[in-house]
This record gives C-alpha cells, sequence and structure tokens, in this order.
C-alpha cells in the first residue's frame, strides 16, 4: 500500500499506539494524509510544523490525530530557495523513479537535463527522461540522441502526453507501491501526463506562442493515485532549481570527467589549468567535450557556492540559538540571586 516498506517499518515501535500516514499535500496550516484506510486533513501544530513534512514523507498520527513523529526519508528531493535566502527547500520525498519531462522543442536543454539528472541521484530516484510533445515535430530522433548521450543506459522516452496509448511506455514504474515524480519547466505538459496516467482533469494551459514557455498553471506539489496502485507527485514548473550538497550525484551523471580525473597530478585539481590535468588532456586530445566539462565545472562550483553558504547560514543559527540559551542563563541566574 502507499509505498510502505520494511525501511519504514523498522523505525517504528511495535507497542506505540500509532498509525503510519503518507503526506500528500502540504498548505499553510494543515496537511492532507493518506493511511491504508483513511484520507484526512490535520491541523498542523507548531511541534508539527517543526517536523518539516513534505510530499511523500510518512508520519506517525496518534489517536487523537496528531502528527507524533516524520520518519526518515529514503531520499528527497531539494532546492535551494528561490530568492536571497540561504535555505532549502524540499520538494518531495521517498520518491522511486523521478520522470524528467522536457519538451521536443525550444524547452529541450542539456544543461538543465544534466541538473535535474544529479538531482534524481541525489534523491535515490530512478532518472527516466520524458520527452513531450514528441507529436509537434516531424522527428524526435535528434532529441532523443542527445538526452541518450548524457549517461550510460539514462532511459528516454518520447512521447504525446496527452496520448494515453503513447503515455503506456512510462506504466512499468507505475506499479503498485511505486512512487514517481515530475520535474521540469512550465508548460512541458507534466500536469498532462499526469491526467493521462490517473485518469484525472488537473488544470493545464496552453503555453506562450512566442517563446513556448509555460505559464506556471500548477502551483503547488500534489500527489496523485495511479490506476495500478502507484503514487505521481506532479510539481509546478520551477524557473531556478539550485543545486545544495549533490557533490556525489554530480560524480556520477559526469563519471566520464570523474573517472578522468583521478589521474589528475592533484587530487584537488579543478581542471582549468593545473599542470598534469587529465581531463584537460582528454579535452585536448579529442576524447572530452569541452561544452561537457564547461557545464560540469559549472554545476560543481555552483553546488559548492549554494553548500558553503547554506553551512554557513546554519552554523551562525546555531551561535545566535547558543548565545540565546547563554543569555536566558544569565537572566534566570540573575533572578535566582536577587531572591
Ligand atoms: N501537442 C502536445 N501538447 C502537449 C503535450 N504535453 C502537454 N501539452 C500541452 O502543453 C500545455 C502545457 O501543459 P501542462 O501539462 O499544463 O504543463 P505543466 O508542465 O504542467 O506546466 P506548469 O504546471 O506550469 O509547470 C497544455 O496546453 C497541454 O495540452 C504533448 O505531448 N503534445
Ligand atoms: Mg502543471
Amino acid at each position: 500500500m502507499l509505498g510502505w516498506r520494511p525501511f519504514f517499518q523498522a523505525q517504528i515501535d511495535a507497542d506505540a499506539d500509532v498509525r503510519p500516514a503518507r503526506v500528500l499535500g502540504v498548505h499553510r496550516d494543515r496537511v492532507e494524509l493518506a493511511g491504508e484506510d483513511f484520507h484526512q486533513v490535520v491541523e498542523l501544530s507548531p511541534k508539527a510544523a517543526a517536523m518539516h513534512v513534505t510530499v511523500g514523507d510518512w508520519v506517525l498520527i496518534n489517536p487523537q490525530q496528531q502528527l507524533v513523529r516524520r520518519l526518515d526519508r529514503f531520499g528527497a528531493f531539494r532546492r535551494r530557495a528561490a530568492g536571497t535566502g540561504a535555505d532549502v527547500q524540499m520538494i518531495a520525498a521517498n520518491v522511486d523513479t523521478l520522470f524528467i519531462v522536457t519538451s521536443a522543442n525550444r524547452d529541450f536543454n542539456i544543461a538543465r537535463l544534466e541538473r535535474y539528472l544529479a538531482i534524481a541521484h541525489d534523491a535515490g530516484a530512478f532518472p527516466v527522461i520524458v520527452i513531450s510533445k514528441a507529436d509537434t515535430v516531424a522527428s524526435t530522433a535528434e532529441f532523443v540522441a542527445a538526452a541518450s548521450g548524457l549517461a550510460p543506459g539514462v532511459l528516454v522516452e518520447a512521447l504525446n502526453a496527452l496520448d494515453p496509448e503513447d503515455v503506456e511506455v512510462l506504466r512499468p514504474w507505475c506499479e503498485a507501491g511505486q512512487t514517481v515524480a515530475l520535474l521540469g519547466s512550465s508548460g512541458v505538459g507534466k500536469s498532462t501526463l499526469t491526467n493521462t496516467l490517473t485518469g484525472e482533469h488537473l488544470d493545464t494551459q496552453a503555453v506562450r506562442e512566442d517563446d513556448q514557455r509555460g505559464r506556471h498553471t500548477t502551483t503547488s506539489r500534489s500527489m496523485h493515485r495511479l490506476p495500478q496502485g502507484g503514487w505521481l507527485i506532479d510539481t509546478p514548473g520551477m524557473r531556478e532549481l539550485q543545486l545544495v550538497d549533490v557533490g556525489h550525484a554530480l560524480d556520477d551523471v559526469f563519471s566520464e570527467v570523474t573517472a578522468l580525473a583521478a589521474a589528475c597530478r592533484f587530487s584537488d585539481c579543478s581542471h582549468e589549468s593545473e599542470p598534469g590535468c587529465a581531463v584537460q588532456s582528454a579535452v585536448v586530445e579529442g576524447r572530452l567535450d569541452a561544452e561537457r566539462l564547461r557545464r560540469y565545472r559549472k554545476l560543481r562550483a555552483e553546488d559548492r557556492r549554494n553548500s558553503a553558504s547554506i553551512a554557513e547560514r546554519r552554523s551562525r543559527d546555531k551561535d545566535f540559538g547558543r548565545m540565546i540559551k547563554v543569555v536566558m542563563a544569565g537572566k534566570r541566574q540573575e533572578k535566582g540571586g536577587k531572591r
């Protein structure tokens, strides 16, 4: 049911009077939950809000319908929160498969696909690249070839998201107990795919004629039942999907660069202008695409920058918390002394 598995079962006390529930939606002061035989909306107490639950999370609720605990996740999608705040935003948790959606048009962008692949690796989700709007072009061969070249064995499916027959190729990932999430720019057809796969009727909207961009029709994440028993998480197109703490995932996605780097003279080689750089040699000898290296270095730099600023912010928050504690302790002492 719902994607429950031994990993979660192992986290609960057999005799505790609690029930597991899955988070289907998160609103400002409420969460929508579903369990084996119930579906309900629960108010978020301050304690529950501090659990920072996200769509796809498993939580425990007591007989009073209060959130008691959030179970550890086997993986989660995160991004650096948009705007200036150096904070991390959770997108979805406990996802088995990520459908990375892009269209067979100007939306198609190799650098963005590499970014999504890193996010999938980091979240422990199996990536499938879905090229939508296949019906709008004479051939999708070039798009499929470009996407297939991004990582060894990466799965790529080109389809018309409006056509139930076409969409059947995605069914193997939608089986009972499986959780799939959709990620991609606005207007690529994520909600259209959700509708075709689930038989529901989420809002979709035509893209702008001039730049083929969407209008951000979907505004919040939501989880939907699939006919075979799986779950599908639709997300809004996110303009800014900045990487945070995905260093290892980048090494996986750019495995050929990582393999070459092992032969560099310096272990912290940035593959720019250091002597004895095996990666630069591969570029010079035509064994590695210079553009691919440029994109790798850019994502690496972004990941380092964001990870550092978030670590700094966390340590600042901790210092502040410590300072408050010291001041409060001092106040208590003062009071005690006066008595
Ligand atoms: N011809 C064709 N049109 C499609 C396909 N997929 C989506 N569309 C159309 O593209 C438009 C945008 O689709 P949506 O499903 O709303 O896109 P979205 O990814 O959910 O966009 P946001 O919610 O803004 O992130 C709609 O008019 C769809 O009917 C496809 O495969 N072929
Ligand atoms: Mg949508």
